[in-house]
């Protein structure tokens, strides 16, 4: 039988076809979906974790006891997860182990657009890369042999295209369950103390040579003869735009791209002049072949940047330049915050009071386009909390009062938590606002520990924020209605010069969570309007300019949150019918 199936689905029916015991991950774009659709199918156990260092942390435990365990998370996630991903290759697994890592090339949904194939060679670790979601699923299966074959993690890496884009899926049954998991103990695999750290890294070593000796009979690892003198070596959805592009030329499509089968290379590339290596971000590939010493086509800087395409690949075949497509092509869209967001009113506040705000990742990170302009930094999850402690060390005191960190519900809890902890330990100030929206709506609303549900909305245990905050020592913590913006306003006066730490808890439930809710639309009182344009500052998608000057509300976007008549400098704006 066969089914419509995005990459993302046919990596989790792969995934629950091998019989995955468990499946753990934290969402991301563009990976979220492999868990949600992974968690729907029968007899499969999975969990959202607090992060993806702790997702690894829980599959490996799964791994390690025998049973089949797969991790998913985007490609940023995968930094958090190093840690536990280097040393996992030392101790290996026991049942197999599949990291998916899906890359976000053009940065649909990321802070940077890192190539992670660089963590298979780091972390010497083998990555099979799907082209399609035929192979996604199969190539899931493939990894669940390798891990136990090599007794190793393997990395499964996706890309936005590959993980989104649907195709028809031959898929099979669920395999059944061969072993029951079991507590083993055998220190020297998995206590990495030095002394017994040094002998699996001899092992690795060891693993690595015998699976570049296996690249070179998988079947993933493929030649394709074609009819005229063009050579390509490409993997991934790259393999599809050359496919497209160059129809009769020989293909050496690599499934497994790290390690690299040499010798098949060597065959490939012996009696041409040049070959061409076509892969999206990173010249990876492209490093491992002229290490070989064969001749590679140069891959002209820009293909580095940016996702690919069939008309960048035929440029790059013919050798001429090409940007990543612009996407001014189409009328701009900017994103912002929803109408009556409740990240809009607390910005709004931290405008007013012309704050330095440092930020973090979540819709919230929105409020830094203009004109709302009050978030001025924004790196990696749970940065902005150590960014204001460094900055307050440093700056005079009049600077050192004006800086706030802001942070979502669901960032505080995968990697907020150590940074408040440090600020109450080495005795430092500050004011951390957590923007508790109740769940974690940039990636689509997925449920987060402090939200009390789970994967698939289950139902589950609640972590208060407020008491993370007291345990670790803060003694300001409250919790406030953002909407509340005189309080919100008044709290953040009161503790900004005080030397201890505060958090303010800003909790209302995110609106995709509660659409039923409205209150009555506001108004602008024209009679009372001054056309000071201020309440356009605030960015709220149903406050439009007239042709009059003066701003009208447009009733059926108006949430009646209130955010706009507080900043209203004339009183002009109301829910009262003028
Ligand atoms: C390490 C890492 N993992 C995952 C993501 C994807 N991601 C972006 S923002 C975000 C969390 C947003 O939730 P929250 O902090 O509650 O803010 P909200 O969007 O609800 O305002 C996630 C998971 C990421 N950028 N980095």
């Amino acid at each position: 039988m066969k089914e419509l199936l995005s990459g993302n689905e046919a990596v989790a029916r792969g995934a629950w076809e091998a019989g995955v015991a468990l499946g753990t991950g934290y969402p991301g774009t563009p990976s979220s979906e492999i868990l949600e659709t992974f968690a729907l199918l029968p007899e499969a156990k999975a969990q959202w974790c607090a992060n993806e260092k702790v997702a690894l942390e829980v599959a490996s435990g799964a791994a390690w006891s025998g049973a089949r365990a797969l991790v998913t998370m985007k490609h940023v996630g995968l930094n958090v997860a190093a840690d536990p991903l280097f040393t996992l290759a030392y101790t290996g697994v026991r049942g197999g182990l599949v990291v998916v890592v899906a890359d976000d090339p053009g940065l649909q949904s990321s802070q940077n657009e890192q190539d992670s194939r660089h963590y298979g060679r780091a972390a010497k670790l083998p990555i099979l890369e799907p082209s399609d979601s035929q192979e996604a699923r199969d190539f899931t299966l493939l990894a669940f042999r390798l891990s136990e074959e090599f007794d190793l993690p393997v990395i499964l890496r996706l890309t936005t295209r590959v993980s989104h884009s649907r195709c028809p899926v031959k898929a099979l049954r669920r395999r059944a369950e061969t072993k029951l998991p079991a507590l083993i103990k055998d220190a020297p695999k998995q206590v990495m103390i030095p002394a017994y750290a040094r002998r699996r890294h001899v092992l690795l070593e060891e693993k690595m040579r015998a699976l570049a000796l296996r690249a070179e009979t998988l079947g993933i690892n493929r030649v394709e003869k074609g009819r005229g003198g063009l050579r390509i070596v490409t993997s991934g959805v790259a393999y599809q735009y050359c496919r497209e592009v160059a129809p009769s030329a020989s293909f050496l499509k690599l499934g497994m791209v790290y390690p690299l089968p040499r010798n098949k290379t060597k065959n490939f590339a012996r009696g041409s002049r040049k070959i061409f290596v076509v892969e999206e971000l990173d010249p990876f590939l492209e490093t491992e072949i002229r290490s070989l010493g064969l001749p590679v086509r140069g891959k002209r800087e820009e293909y580095g940047l940016g996702e690919l395409n069939p008309e960048r690949v035929r440029a790059l075949l013919a050798g001429r330049t090409s940007r990543p497509p612009e996407s001014a092509q189409l009328p701009a869209r900017p994103p912002m915050l929803c109408p009556g967001c409740p990240h809009r009113a607390v910005f709004t506040v931290l405008k007013k009071l012309k704050l330095f705000v440092t930020g973090d990742i979540g819709c919230y990170t929105l409020g830094t386009l203009p004109p709302l302009s009050a978030l001025d930094t924004c790196v990696c999850m749970g940065a902005g909390i150590g960014q204001s402690e460094g900055m307050r060390l440093v700056l005079p005191p009049e600077a050192a009062r004006k800086v706030v960190a802001v942070i979502g519900d669901s960032t505080f809890v995968h990697s907020g938590i150590t940074g408040l902890v440090d600020l109450v330990y080495n005795g430092n100030g500050g004011v951390v606002i957590i923007l508790d929206n109740q769940t974690t709506a940039m990636t689509g609303l997925q449920g987060h520990p402090g939200t009390g549900t789970g994967l698939g909305s289950k139902a589950a245990r609640q972590v208060r924020l407020c008491e993370i905050c007291r345990g670790a020592g803060v003694n300001r913590v409250k919790i406030i209605d953002p909407y509340d913006l005189k309080g919100v306003e008044a709290y953040l006066r009161e503790s900004l010069p005080l030397p201890e730490p505060s958090v303010l808890i800003a909790r209302a439930p995110c609106l995709l969570l509660r659409r039923h809710e409205k209150k009555p639309a506001h108004r602008v009182k024209h009679d009372i309007c001054r056309a000071c344009s201020l309440c356009l500052q605030i960015a709220c998608p149903a406050l439009v300019p007239s042709p009059e000057g003066k701003p009208k509300i447009t009733a059926a976007l108006c949430t009646g949150c209130g955010a706009c008549s507080h900043v209203c400098p004339s009183g002009a704006i109301g829910t009262e019918v003028t």
